[in-house]
């Protein structure tokens, strides 16, 4: 992978990494209190609280000209990318205000209009379009570049294998971002997955690295390697960032399970690490922001937050009308033959 190329960001750029991880942090502690409430969240959510370095350390790099693809837990790729917080707010509540109208939900969250082509229910689909995205890039000439995040659980599936492996012979500009979270579902990632993760991109000649996903920073220096590696059409690279899900595989888990998957220790030891207050004592500790500085940010985004919920709220449940384009020609003859 490409050498360093910016050893030092700017104070700027620290303050929009920071503010940019507690806006997805301040969304999905939103949704903890929906689904606490249970009024306006409809189902489930698994959210990505523990893990915001990830997607705001990639996505800094990539304009709305880039595209990524996305998973299940979705939310944080999505306004890390610039998606609108009140239209994913809309969307995850069922409203006709997000970008599926509110039919959806939380793991079809896209805006093409960014680049993201979307969250994705199906483990490890994400990896082939991305791929896509990537041979559609070079086939036009851009230096436009393609992200997958996935998790360490769908670097088992034969999708990853696949798209690299054409992304490889290709040099296809495009990086693969596994972010290994330490469990698919239930099982922690060294009972379901042999071997080392980068090593996968390795075997198939394409740059890899192993980071730690906690530290916004590290992944901002790795993927401005990948990125431009990318955009200067030398093919792709793979980074394993190593951190951690705070949460449950998602927050229903607690009404399926009967014996718990992870000590209380274990979950304790990694919320020391949470990235956030990690880097909030890295800024203060380097200067470049005092106390009442980063307590002026995390207010304008807790107001944002609370913006964004008001107004998906207000969006109105979608018509069923809205579904006629999509209905089967059975189904849509049944309805206009009923109207009559
Ligand atoms: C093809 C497929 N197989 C199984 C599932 C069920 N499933 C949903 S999430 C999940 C675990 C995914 O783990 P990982 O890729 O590590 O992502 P994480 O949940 O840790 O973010 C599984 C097995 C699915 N949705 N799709």
């Amino acid at each position: 992978m490409t050498a360093t190329l910016t050893p030092n960001l700017s104070a700027t750029t620290k303050l929009a990494l920071y503010e940019r991880m507690q806006l997805l942090r301040k969304m999905e502690e939103q949704l903890v209190a929906d689904f606490k409430r249970g009024d306006v969240l409809p189902g489930n959510v698994h959210l990505y609280i523990g893990q915001e370095a990830v997607a705001v350390g990639v996505c800094a790099h990539l304009s709305d000209r880039d595209w990524i693809t996305s998973t299940h837990r979705g939310h944080g790729h999505f306004l890390a990318k610039g998606g609108d917080p009140t239209a994913l707010l809309a969307e995850i509540y069922a409203r006709v205000g997000g970008p599926c109208k509110g039919f959806g939900g939380t793991m079809h969250v896209a805006d093409f209009s960014k680049g993201i082509v979307g969250a994705n229910g199906i483990v490890g689909a994400g990896t082939p379009i991305a791929t896509g995205a990537g041979l559609s890039a070079q086939l036009e000439g851009s230096d436009r570049v393609a992200v997958a995040f996935f998790g360490d659980g769908a670097s088992n599936r034969g999708t990853l294998m696949e798209s690299l492996n054409v992304a490889a012979l290709w040099k296809l500009p495009v990086i693969y971002v596994c972010e290994n979270n330490g469990f698919s579902e239930f099982s922690p990632t060294d009972t379901v997955t042999s071997g080392s993760i980068a090593a996968r991109g390795t075997a198939l000649g394409v740059p890899s690295v192993t980071i730690d996903g906690n530290d916004v920073e590290a992944v901002w220096h790795a993927t401005e390697g990948a990125v431009t590696r990318a955009r200067r059409h030398e093919g792709p690279s793979f980074i394993e960032a190593v951190t951690y899900r705070q949460r449950g595989h998602a927050e229903a888990e607690v009404y399926w399970l009967s014996e718990a998957y992870r000590t209380d220790e274990e979950v304790a030891a990694w919320i020391a690490k949470d990235p956030i207050p990690r880097y909030a004592a890295q800024l203060m500790r380097d200067g470049v922001a005092d106390a009442a500085r980063l307590a002026a940010i995390d207010a304008t985004i807790a107001a944002q937050v609370e913006a964004a919920a008001t107004a998906a709220r207000a969006s109105e449940p979608p018509s069923p009308e809205l579904l006629r384009p999509f209905m089967p020609l059975g189904l849509a003859f049944h309805f206009s033959t009923e109207e009559k």
